[in-house]
């Protein structure tokens, strides 16, 4: 008598897809959670892990590239009307609720309507900022390729070049590229590319959804750099789609 081979009971699971820097970067980003918010410096909880600092001009598109970047609607407060963030927003990234980096965005600079005493304030306390705080590892400065860097930027460009100097990783993302055509583009990216002294520029547009993967990726390199010095260079780099972060609202 001859018996029939058992059936499987389990039905086989569909493969999961190789990670890629590109996803593993964008599921770490995703991990973003609000951790504090701070109106002033010594609000600031003390940390020890790198923490990244989103900087620029009221506006330039700070709070919507953090929730574009993290893949959630409303992480960061964006609004149309310029000063939506007064606080200093730190949100902590890591797998499995370890906390691996944090996220700072920061209030804008160079809002008309402010009033005097207000922005000087707003400004020591920025200063201060970037020059004391011990975890700090990198910036990304937003700049609205439109305006190009303001005397404002400059002065954050001085403030921070210590820093550098010292080994602070620093990015300048050019916002709403979705409103330049390709030749104005590329000829922002190039003048910004001088001013940033052999910094990185890139450029990003919410809307279109450009730049995401690549200053995901930077970021992601900047937290992990044992790990992206092994990855493998050959592994294929996509754009992860996501519906959320896609219907991340825009409009200026
Ligand atoms: N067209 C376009 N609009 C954008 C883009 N990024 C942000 N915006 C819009 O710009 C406005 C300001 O965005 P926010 O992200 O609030 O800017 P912010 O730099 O955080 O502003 P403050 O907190 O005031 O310093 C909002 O109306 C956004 O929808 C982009 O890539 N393209
Ligand atoms: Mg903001």
């Amino acid at each position: 008598m001859t018996t029939k081979p058992a059936r499987p009971t389990t039905t086989p699971k569909p493969a999961t897809p190789p990670a890629t820097p590109s996803s593993i970067a964008s599921g770490w980003l995703h991990t973003a959670r609000f951790m504090t918010s701070a109106p002033e410096l010594h609000f600031l909880p003390e940390i020890d892990v790198p923490e990244i600092a989103f900087v620029g001009s009221s506006n330039s598109g700070k709070s919507t590239c953090i929730n574009i970047l993290t893949q959630q609607k409303q992480l960061a407060f964006a609004s149309r009307k310029p000063g939506r963030t007064q606080h200093i927003n730190l949100f902590s990234l890591g797998k499995q609720g370890v906390t691996d980096a944090v996220l700072a965005d920061l209030p804008g600079y160079g809002y008309a309507a402010v009033p005097r005493q207000d922005k000087i304030r707003w400004q020591q306390v920025m200063a201060n900022y970037l020059v004391t705080r011990k975890n700090l590892s990198a910036i990304v400065l937003l700049c609205d390729p439109r305006r190009g860097l303001t005397d404002l930027d400059d002065i954050l460009l001085d403030v921070i070049r210590p820093r550098v100097e010292l080994g602070l990783k620093f990015l300048i993302v050019l916002t709403k590229a979705d409103k330049l055509n390709r030749s104005e583009s590329e000829k922002a990216l190039s003048i910004t590319k001088l001013q940033a002294g052999g910094g990185q520029v890139m450029l990003f547009s919410a809307p279109k959804r450009k730049g995401i993967d690549e200053v995901s990726q930077l970021l992601w390199q900047w937290v992990h750099p044992a790990v992206a010095a092994n990855a493998t260079s050959a592994a294929p780099l996509e754009v992860v789609a996501d519906a959320e972060a896609g219907s991340v609202p825009v409009s200026d």
